[in-house]
């Protein structure tokens, strides 16, 4: 009753936020992502009859603020496979956590994933996918690799899918990391604060389908320029929505505008490259991999980059072989 399943996080390039309902973490917009392959979460899951209560550890450390929603997950797997034992979740991240590098996609996704196998419930990646979502609208995404789309679906609960594979179009993604401090106001409290007050947020759920749709012919078409224009037009109207809730959300840091400014340069002198940043200070250029070392080079220069990791795009959420 126990099994290791690894996920990486994922980057949106047409970005998830707010939810049209609450109970059932539904999405109020449709997503487009891309799944890295460098940065991981790798979780072992083992139930174990009489063990009192659910266990979490992260890192190596008792993480007592993160048990509820991970035992919320449990639970329901535990209910479709009609089984009481308790669990330990012993999960590593390697890059930092709730800092803006989307460690709830790769965490849920893991979780969901070698919790189903150590429950023996054979689910396929849509299955999986439905499960993760409840747990974090980001993690349903993580369950596959390449390029991921997470359409709104009006009759159905939605469903993340893969729009592209890696192989087919192998972006690079350069990771700044310029804090590693924990985000003050986490995603899903930043979403209920811009939807209840952000001027901006009806005009974020009405445009949003558009770029949507716009992203997701980009990828198809492999049109570099165009996913370009369309990304950060995404990332900056999310933070534009940040920005008018009330008290205003703001996730940037001096180094995390100077190095979208840089991003903005390199492009205007030839180069493939764009910027995104999500809930927190970091900043991920995406390029084409000709692109990447020189966009790790001059990110790295910049004052309050910490750290620069440079990822390909990866696989969706797999078992590990059990450590002996
Ligand atoms: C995204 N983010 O599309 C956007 C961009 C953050 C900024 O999805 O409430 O942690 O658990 O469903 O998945 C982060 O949201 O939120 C997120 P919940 P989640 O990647």
């Amino acid at each position: 009753m126990q099994a290791t399943a690894q996920a990486q996080p994922n980057i949106a390039l047409v970005k998830y936020w707010g939810k049209r309902d609450q109970s059932r973490n539904l999405p109020a917009v449709p997503s487009l992502s891309i799944t890295l392959d460098t940065l991981w979460t790798q979780t072992r899951v083992a139930f174990e009859p009489g063990l009192e209560a659910d266990r979490f550890s992260l890192n190596g450390n008792a993480e007592p603020a993160h048990l509820a929603r991970v035992s919320a997950t449990l639970d329901r797997l535990r209910e479709l496979a009609g089984c009481g034992h308790s669990a330990v979740v012993e999960s590593v991240n390697n890059f930092p956590t709730n800092a803006g590098l989307a460690s709830s996609a790769s965490g849920f996704a893991a979780l969901v994933t070698a919790g189903c196998a150590a429950l023996g419930l054979e689910f396929g990646p849509g299955q999986r996918s439905r499960l993760a979502r409840l747990a974090s609208g980001s993690a349903a995404r993580s369950i596959f690799g390449g390029f991921v789309e997470m359409p709104l679906d009006p009759h159905n609960d939605d469903l993340a899918m893969s729009l592209l594979e890696a192989a087919a179009w192998p972006l690079q993604v350069v990771v700044a990391v310029t804090s590693r401090a924990e985000k003050p106001t986490g995603s899903r409290a930043g979403m209920l604060q811009s939807a209840a007050s952000a001027d901006f947020y009806p005009a974020w759920v009405e445009t949003t389908p558009r770029d949507f749709q716009q992203a997701r012919a980009a990828v198809l078409g492999r049109d570099f320029s165009r996913l370009s224009e369309i990304s950060e037009h995404s990332c900056l109207k999310m933070h534009a929505v940040m920005l008018s809730a009330r008290p205003g959300l703001v996730y940037w840091n001096s180094a995390t505008v100077d190095c979208l400014h840089r991003i903005r340069e390199l492009r205007r002198r030839g180069n493939a490259v764009f910027f995104t940043v999500d809930a927190g200070p970091q900043i991920k250029a995406v390029c084409l991999p000709e692109h990447r070392d020189h966009t790790a080079r001059a990110l790295a220069e910049i004052p309050g980059v910490l750290e620069v990791i440079s990822s390909g795009l990866g696989a969706g959420a797999q078992l590990l072989p059990a450590i002996p």
